[in-house]
């Protein structure tokens, strides 16, 4: 036992202590959790949010069960952390995993700042969501990417997990068909496909621990590059129209085995008659990459802080608790799945590490909101890329942070402090940037950023990069 305190409570329903809004839980039979979470998976990818081309019954019908949140965003616009704020309840300058590996990349001479230095593993002392449920006799899984750090010190089993299948430091696989090349997965017979593996190494998981609450936290490596899926399925989608925004056969072939798996685990949960005490929770880990599919009708996507790049698919089913087939407009974000989980399994938060999220069970029983401002961005790093949709083709985005307050959002970049601001009520896919029209409410937003930012330590790059050389921007030719 790492040297953590918890305040567990002990039988009977959740103490309305700490949560304003508390629904009655059967502590004598802990709702089991399953947390699958697509790499890569595009806001509009799916086919229960709007994809004509990408073929996902399985998780529409997940869907059609559960609550689904519209306006879902996780805490970065890249895997690393987002992950690590799902994990720790946290926003990324409280763990300091604020993108991939080193934060400067792309070229020196189009960096003007130097950005802050990034971690790329988690710190230990972090209490874990798997840490934390531990201490209500949860068993637990992380079966797919961790992307937080390698065992023997930083892996899954290293910060709560009892089982851990194929995650280590790795943000992506070698090969989505065996030999895998992963030091944390046996290789299985030649030509084995990495997502269907992972399903059945999942079921295997439920199987066994029918009889006790388990956490199975599934982050499957697809859809993240590289693209490759099976023949079979790739062949059926060249043989299907394409749309405007989604046309990838091979993508599309990687979405549907994923769509699979989500189909086989719960057609387990049914068999096993678990599916009544099993919070499922399906949701993705950033935006798509807007050179493999569109996000329209919002911009940009993977790496970029616009909606494309942050807000996501998110669905939650829970019988008993929520109203299925419902939908949620209300801003939630990846640390509120700390709070929600502690809430459910009847574990306090654990003491000594601030959880910056709000439980969501509030808005299971129809409340309209979350108690808080604003959600928060900061990315004091550098993206090389040229995607389309960018705020110059250099970068999918440059040191910069972000605030949403109600249907209000302002960025800003730190390069040389633009500020732009969107109503996302009236035009989700920012293309009017009111900050000029709007000063006023461009400060107030400003001004809760830069709160925020003082309140968190978060740290701002201001050092001049000695290699910068001004580049004429080419969009502005
Ligand atoms: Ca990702």
């Amino acid at each position: 036992m790492k040297r953590r305190k918890f305040f567990q409570i002990i039988g009977g329903s959740v103490a309305a202590l700490s949560f304003p809004y508390c629904i009655t839980i059967n502590q004598a039979q802990k709702p089991n959790i399953i947390f699958i979470l697509a790499d890569d998976l595009g806001w509009n990818n799916p086919g229960f949010m709007g994809s004509k081309y990408h073929e996902t019954p399985n998780i529409d019908r997940l869907a059609n069960q559960s609550v689904t949140f519209t306006n879902a965003y996780t805490n970065a616009p890249n895997c690393a952390p987002t992950r690590a704020s799902i994990m720790t309840g946290q926003y990324t300058p409280r763990h300091g995993i604020f993108t991939v590996n080193n934060s400067d990349r792309g070229q020196a001479a189009l960096r003007k700042l130097v950005p802050i230095k990034n971690k790329t593993i988690l710190d230990k002392e972090k209490i874990t969501i798997a840490e934390a449920l531990k201490q209500a006799g949860y068993v637990s899984a992380s079966i797919g990417k961790w992307h937080l750090g390698d065992d023997p010190e930083f892996g899954p089993e290293d910060q709560g997990f009892d089982v851990n299948v194929g995650g280590n430091r790795a943000g992506k696989p070698e090969s989505y068909f065996s030999p895998y090349d992963n030091d944390n997965l046996t290789d299985g017979p030649p030509g084995e496909h990495l997502t269907e593996r992972l399903t059945s190494e999942a079921l295997s998981f439920i199987e066994n621990n029918k009889n006790q609450p388990f956490f199975l936290y599934l982050p499957y490596f697809a859809v993240h590059t590289p693209l490759q899926a099976k023949k079979d399925i790739i062949e059926k989608y060249k043989q299907k129209p394409g749309t405007k925004a989604h046309n990838n056969p091979t993508f599309a072939a990687m979405l549907e085995s994923v769509d699979q798996g989500v189909g086989k685990i719960l057609d387990k949960l049914e068999a096993l008659n678990l599916s009544e005490n099993t919070m499922v929770i399906f949701f993705s880990d950033n935006g798509g990459v807007r050179k493999i599919n569109s996000m329209e009708p919002l911009r940009g996507g993977k790496g970029m802080l616009y909606e494309g790049g942050i807000r996501v698919p998110l669905t939650i089913r829970w019988p008993n608790h929520i109203v299925p087939g419902s939908t949620c407009d209300v801003p939630v974000i990846g640390i509120d799945f700390f709070p929600t989980l502690m809430e459910i399994a009847g574990v306090m938060p654990p003491e000594g590490q601030v959880i910056d999220g709000l439980s969501l069970t509030p808005l299971f029983s129809g409340e309209k909101r979350l108690q808080r401002q604003a959600i928060f961005w900061h990315f004091p790093a550098y993206l090389q890329g040229k995607a389309e949709g960018a705020r110059d083709p250099f970068f999918r985005t440059r040191p910069g942070g972000a605030v949403r307050a109600g249907d209000w959002k302002l960025i800003e970049y730190f390069e040389d402090s633009m500020l732009e601001l969107y109503n996302l009520e009236n035009d989700p896919g920012e293309t009017d940037n009111l900050s000029k029209k709007m000063p006023e409410k461009t400060k107030e937003l400003h001004d809760i950023l830069i709160q925020w930012r003082l309140s968190i330590k978060a740290p701002v790059p201001t050092q001049l990069n000695p290699n910068y050389k001004k580049i004429p921007n080419p969009k502005s030719q």
